[in-house]
C-alpha cells in the first residue's frame, strides 16, 4: 500500500487574511489606555524581535519566546502581558498559528490600521521552549544615550538611518509609570501612526520633568508630552538628527523607510520555509 510521511505544516493551515481582520477587531477598547491596543501590540512585536544578536544568531521573533515567564519577566517587557492576553483568544481560534507569527502579525496590523504604511510580512515562524529565551539586557535602556542605542541596534544589524526610522514608532502610545517608570505620551494623537515623533522632537523645547520618577523630559509649553533620554539622543546626535529632520519634513519618506525597517526587524533571525509567501495586507479602513 502507499503511504507518505508528508503532512501539511501548521503554518500553511492558517488563513492569515482572516487573522489580520480578527486582530484588527481587537484594537479598539475605550476602557484601555487611549482607546486602542494598537500601540502595545506594536511594542510586543518589537520586543519579541529586538533581542536578535547577529553574531551568535540568537534571539529574534522566531520561537515566540517572549511568552515564556523567563523572558516575559525581563524588566523591559513589563506591561506586554496586556497585549499577549488580548491576543490569546485568537491562538485558541487559530490553533495552527505560532505565537511568533501571531505577535509579529499583530504589530503589522496595528501599524496599518492606525494609519501607517503597509508592512510586508511572512508566516512560518516556529514556537520554541523556555530554554530558548534570550538573556536579559538585549533591549535598549531608555535612560541612556546615542552610544548605547547604537550598540543595541548595530547588534541586530541596523544602520543609523534604519534606527532613526524605527524610533518614529514613538508617535504611538505612551509610557506608564507602572511599567517602565516613565510617564506620558509623546504627542496628542497616540493612537495614530504619524511622523509626529520627529516634529515634536524638533519643534518643542524639552525640559527635565520635575518629579520623583526617573529622569525624563517634558515639553516646556504644555508639560503634557514627554521624551525619554534615549529619544533625546536623536536630536542631539548629528548623524541621527539628519534623518529626524528628513522624516519631520517628509511623512512619505518616513512611512517608506519605517515599513522597510519594521519588516526587517520582524524577520531578524527567522528561518522561513522556502515556500512562505509574502503578504501585503489590505488595510481595512
Ligand atoms: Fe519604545 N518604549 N523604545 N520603541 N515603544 C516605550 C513604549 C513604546 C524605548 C523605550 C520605550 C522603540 C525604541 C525604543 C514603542 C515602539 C518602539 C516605553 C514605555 C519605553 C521606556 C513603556 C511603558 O511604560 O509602557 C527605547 C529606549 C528605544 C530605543 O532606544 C530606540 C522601537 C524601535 C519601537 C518600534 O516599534 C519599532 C511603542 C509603540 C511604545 C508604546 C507602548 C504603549 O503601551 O503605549
Amino acid at each position: 500500500y502507499f503511504y507518505s510521511n508528508e503532512t501539511t505544516p501548521s503554518w500553511k493551515k492558517v488563513n492569515y487574511n482572516s487573522v489580520y481582520k480578527d486582530i484588527a477587531g481587537l484594537l479598539e477598547d475605550e476602557d484601555y489606555d487611549d482607546g486602542s491596543y494598537g500601540p502595545v501590540f506594536v511594542r510586543l512585536a518589537w520586543h519579541a524581535s529586538g533581542t536578535y544578536d547577529k553574531k551568535t544568531r540568537t534571539g529574534g521573533s522566531d520561537g515566540g519566546t517572549i511568552r515564556h515567564p523567563a523572558e516575559a519577566g525581563h524588566g523591559a517587557n513589563n506591561g506586554l502581558e496586556h497585549a499577549r492576553d488580548r491576543l490569546e483568544p485568537l491562538k485558541k481560534q487559530y490553533p495552527n498559528i505560532s505565537y511568533a507569527d501571531l505577535y509579529t502579525l499583530a504589530g503589522v496590523v496595528a501599524v496599518q490600521e492606525l494609519g501607517g504604511p503597509t508592512v510586508r510580512w511572512r508566516p512560518g515562524r516556529e514556537d520554541k521552549t523556555e530554554a530558548d529565551c534570550t538573556p536579559d539586557g538585549r533591549l535598549p535602556d531608555a535612560s541612556q544615550g546615542a552610544d548605547h542605542v547604537r550598540d543595541i541596534f548595530y547588534r541586530m544589524g541596523f544602520n543609523d538611518q534604519e534606527i532613526a526610522a524605527l524610533v518614529g514608532a514613538h508617535a504611538l502610545g505612551r509610557c506608564h509609570t507602572s511599567r517602565s517608570g516613565f510617564e506620558g505620551p509623546w504627542n496628542a494623537s497616540p493612537t495614530s501612526f504619524t511622523n509626529f515623533f520627529y516634529t515634536e522632537l524638533l519643534n518643542n523645547t524639552w525640559v527635565p520633568k520635575k518629579w520623583n520618577g526617573p529622569f525624563q523630559y517634558v515639553d516646556k509649553q504644555s508639560g503634557q508630552f514627554m521624551m525619554l533620554p534615549a529619544d533625546m539622543a536623536f536630536k542631539k546626535d548629528s548623524e541621527f538628527r539628519k534623518y529626524v529632520e528628513k522624516y519631520a519634513a517628509d511623512q512619505d519618506a518616513f512611512f517608506e523607510d519605517f515599513a522597510k525597517a519594521f519588516a526587517k526587524l520582524l524577520e531578524l533571525g527567522v528561518k522561513f520555509p522556502e515556500d512562505a509567501p509574502v503578504y501585503e495586507f489590505k488595510t481595512l479602513e
